[in-house]
């Protein structure tokens, strides 16, 4: 299926080094072809991903989907990120999952193959990821800055839901996340006429918390990154973990799994430490025990 990709860089890296934390720079005939994948940030605690397939505006094809989850697998399991950011180039975060792959698709093939099914693997990350958003999100592009966490664009950045223009429907959680974030009028806008939203009207409407000029975007994300990085990483994931029952949840027990979780902190080092630092009047040294 990655055969069928087209317009790939290869500039990558092994997964081994990945998991290991070793690398420092790209390595020839590694495993990555659609992606490039490194650690950032002045602590190296921000796993950073770079959708890498221009020529196609980084176009979903499948198999750049199975790079960017086996770069999550490996930033999920490793204990010194904690925070992972996605971005595309200045021109594209993605402008769709890829038409030329699914072109000739039926509805025996989709169904019967459960086809893209793995695509939401972002949205089942314990780590907290941030979209850094430039140029077009659209259809699986848009669908996949919304899995993440934290939407953070640049200037130019255009968000749609074009899938109708081509006689389909959003797959990959289009109708649903954008509804939640902007609300329905807009999002039945943007899904039935296939509009594009800019980056102003996005930040408006709430799908996106801030906006940055377009170089600084990928920089202002790792940086909040960072910031979550440095706070214990087992109770982020508490937090990451409430936060999305407010979308599954009634108030009633959403407030019910908030408690527990609160609870739970208790039984943690970290929560001693975090209060007894702030006692004690120092810094707290988390280590996400
Ligand atoms: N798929 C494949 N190739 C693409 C895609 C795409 N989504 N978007 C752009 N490309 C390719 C173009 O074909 C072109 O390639 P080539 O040079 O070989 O012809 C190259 O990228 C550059 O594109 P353009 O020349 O069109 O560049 P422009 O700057 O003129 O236009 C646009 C940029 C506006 C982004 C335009 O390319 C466009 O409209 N792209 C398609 C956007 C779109 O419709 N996206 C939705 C796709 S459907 C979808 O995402 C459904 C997700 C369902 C998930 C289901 C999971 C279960």
């Amino acid at each position: 299926m990655a055969a069928l990709c087209r317009g790939a860089a290869r500039l990558t890296l092994p997964i081994c080094q990945i998991r290991q934390g070793l690398y420092r720079g790209y390595s020839a005939g590694s495993s990555f072809q659609y992606i490039l994948v490194e650690r950032k940030g002045q602590s190296q605690n921000v796993g950073f991903i770079q959708l890498n397939r221009p020529k196609a505006l980084n176009a979903l094809c499948d198999g750049l989907i199975n790079e960017l989850n086996q770069a999550l697998d490996s930033f999920e399991s490793d204990p010194q990120v904690g925070a992972i950011v996605i971005t595309g180039s200045e021109k594209a975060f993605a402008a769709g999952a890829d038409i030329k792959e699914m072109q000739n698709r039926t509805f025996q093939d989709c169904y019967g193959g459960s086809f893209l099914a793995h695509w939401n693997r972002v949205s089942s990350a314990r780590k907290p990821v941030i979209a850094a958003v430039n140029g077009f999100a659209l259809g699986g592009g848009c669908e996949l800055a919304m899995m993440c966490d934290i939407i953070y664009a640049g200037e130019k950045a255009q968000f749609g839901q074009p899938e109708i223009l081509l006689g389909t429907i959003p797959g990959a959680g289009g109708t649903q996340r954008l509804t939640r974030a902007v609300g329905k009028s807009l999002a039945m806008e943007m899904v039935l006429t296939g509009d594009r939203i800019s980056a102003q009207e996005a930040k408006q409407a709430g799908l996106v918390s801030k906006i940055y000029p377009a170089d600084k975007v990928v920089e202002e994300a790792i940086s909040c990154g960072e910031k979550i990085a440095r706070n214990s990483k087992l109770i982020v994931s508490m937090a990451k973990e409430s936060v999305n029952g407010a979308f599954e949840l009634s108030l009633a027990e959403g407030n019910k799994l908030e408690k527990r979780l609160f609870y739970s902190t208790f039984a943690t080092e970290d929560r001693k430490e975090g209060m007894t630092a702030f006692v004690e009047k120092r810094k707290a040294n988390f280590t996400d025990q």
